[in-house]
């Protein structure tokens, strides 16, 4: 079986990893011949010069870079590399490092027989290097919420890779630009299947954090519409049907 997929990472300044970040991706997927993989970055004009970096590495790599014309936010970022594919399978990932990749070939793999494959921080064998103490509990707090909606061990997840077909068959079209789209996928109804796969959360390192409070206020705001969105709905309508999440495998698991 081969699995072509659109890797799709939303950038603001961060010309100090993406080098780091594509070649490593590569190195990553190099071995794994069944997996056909084009990154799409979506970059909002930074000032760093991030989408010159991409672009100066597309004679090595099958790299793409959009570049919009300021900064609309990682949401509609996303959505922006979810229309440009036409590949069967679309994945999402930071570009600042922070999401390793060497579990990647397990969760492109997984999609075989999942809607939806996601990097959990919070399975037996994740690890997160570096929680800010403010971070952690709004996380934390933020995802004990989305879990309820979702059934999802890691909703807030930036890091993912879904079959293509969800994304059409979506009841909800994505509309919010709320930063926490995985949640916005989850509450459209169209994953059926999912799995979760523990992964290193790492530190960044060359770069800060884009998330304000706007962004945080946006996604205090996304559970309170899916919130009631959920309350309103009849439970046979509810998302998340068949998880698989109890499933989750290590780095070194099988798939
Ligand atoms: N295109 C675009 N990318 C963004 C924006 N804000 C953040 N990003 C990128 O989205 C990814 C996640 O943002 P990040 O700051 O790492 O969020 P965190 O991991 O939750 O701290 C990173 O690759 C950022 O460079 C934005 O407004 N537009
Ligand atoms: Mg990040």
């Amino acid at each position: 079986m081969r699995f072509s997929i659109s890797i799709i990472v939303p950038t603001y300044n961060e010309r100090p990893n993406i080098e780091l970040f594509v070649s490593e991706l590569f190195e990553t997927l190099k071995p794994h011949q069944d997996i056909d993989a084009e990154l799409i970055v979506v970059d909002d004009n930074s000032p760093d010069g991030t989408a010159a970096a991409v672009r100066a590495l597309a004679s090595d790599y099958p790299v793409k870079a959009i570049c919009r014309p300021g900064k609309q936010g990682l949401g509609t970022a996303v959505m922006e590399g979810f229309a440009a594919s036409n590949r069967p399978l679309v994945a999402v990932m930071d570009g600042d490092l922070s999401h390793d990749p060497a579990v990647l070939p397990q969760m492109i793999r997984a999609t075989a027989d999942n809607d939806l494959a996601v990097g959990s921080r919070f399975g037996e064998q994740s690890r997160v290097e570096q929680w800010t103490f403010g971070r952690k509990w709004l996380s934390l707090a933020g995802v004990a919420v989305a879990r309820q909606l979702t059934g999802l061990q890691d909703p807030l997840s930036g890091y993912f890779c879904l079959r293509r077909s969800v994304l059409d068959s979506m009841r909800y079209p994505l509309v919010s630009p709320g930063y926490k789209i995985l949640l916005e996928i989850m509450m459209s109804k169209g994953v059926h299947t999912h799995r979760s796969f523990d992964y290193t959360f790492r530190k960044r390192q060359f770069s800060t954090s884009k998330l304000n409070h706007r962004e945080y206020i946006l996604f205090i705001n996304q559970l309170v519409v899916f919130g009631f969105r959920k309350l309103v709905s009849r439970p046979s309508e509810q998302p998340g049907g068949k998880t698989a999440d109890h499933r989750s495998v290590t780095r070194s698991g099988k798939n």
